[in-house]
């Protein structure tokens, strides 16, 4: 396996052009843990161990350390950080997080969530381009419950997602800041009526190392068209998720290893020329 030692960063859209938007974008969260010195210490001598394990088991070479090394420095260099732990790592850590949870199944969030979107009521069209109107559109409705049925007022449904292009608003330069994306207000019964546009499958950026790191295992870099989807309410535990589409390409072979069962959407063509789909959210108490 070699890597790119260096990457255009004045074409666009580019890997590099996401993944430094990404990173940009993480390092102004304050991230912090409440995690003691000896559970830091556990995870810490586990994960070594377990690497240390595969070296030997597959009696890694030192060109293929120092090609290891050089690659974590190009996707540092590249900004892909956030990029390749939410493909190959964030599945388990939402994993963990799903044992406690009843509710709606959750799924990872990845590295194109921005907080903020525009408000919009509970039956509203997402931001979108002319362009973007070209494709089927997708009337996405349902209702947010609490784990006994009730309705949930002042429930938000903040959804966004990739357009047919396969880019996310703030991480390609020539979409407008907010295309396809908001944060809906549900109505008194906690019902909401979306319309979007049909989402494509998506290939994350090849040009880059994570693209590096997919190529030389000659796997593909696709991920199933989807929905991105945070949905939150007074006094409930947040859901962050993502929703699929039934038969659509990768839905089982989904290189951020994110779908589940229960997150295939079912959208029928209506005669209006728009697929029509419910879906309702459950979200467990906080
Ligand atoms: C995406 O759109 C995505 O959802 C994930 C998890 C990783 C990269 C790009
Ligand atoms: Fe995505």
């Amino acid at each position: 396996m070699t890597t790119a030692a260096h990457t255009d960063v004045t074409a666009s859209p580019t890997a590099v052009g996401s993944g430094t938007a990404a990173t940009d974008k993480f390092k102004n969260e304050r991230v912090w843990a409440d995690t003691p010195p000896e559970r830091v210490a556990a995870i810490a001598k586990d994960a070594l161990a377990a690497l240390n394990q595969v070296i030997l088991d597959h009696e890694v070479t030192y060109p293929e350390y120092r090609v290891l090394k050089q690659w974590l420095i190009d996707v540092g260099e590249g900004g892909e950080w956030p990029l390749f732990l939410d493909v190959f790592i964030e599945h388990s850590v939402e994993e963990v997080l799903a044992k406690s949870r009843k509710g709606t199944k959750g799924s990872i969030e990845g590295p194109y969530y921005i907080p903020g979107a525009p408000q919009l009521p509970s039956v509203a069209t997402l931001p979108m381009r002319d362009e973007d109107r070209k494709v089927t559109p997708l009337v996405f409705s349902g209702q947010v419950t609490d784990l006994e049925g009730n309705g949930l007022a002042g429930a938000h449904v903040e959804i966004w997602h990739a357009d047919d292009d396969g880019y996310y608003s703030q991480f390609a330069p020539h979409l407008p800041e907010w295309n396809l994306r908001g944060d809906i207000a549900v109505d008194d019964n906690g019902h909401y009526e979306i319309t979007t546009i049909q989402p494509a499958p998506y290939q994350i950026p090849t040009d880059g190392p994570t693209g590096a790191f997919v190529a030389a295992q000659a796997a593909h870099p696709w991920r199933p068209a989807h929905l991105h989807l945070i949905v939150s309410a007074p006094g409930k535990s947040a859901v962050t998720t993502q929703l699929y589409f039934r038969g659509g390409e990768y839905v089982d072979d989904d290189v951020a290893t994110a779908t589940k069962p229960e997150l295939i959407l079912d959208p029928v063509a209506g005669e209006d020329g728009k697929n029509h789909v419910t879906y309702d959210f459950v979200l467990d108490p906080a």
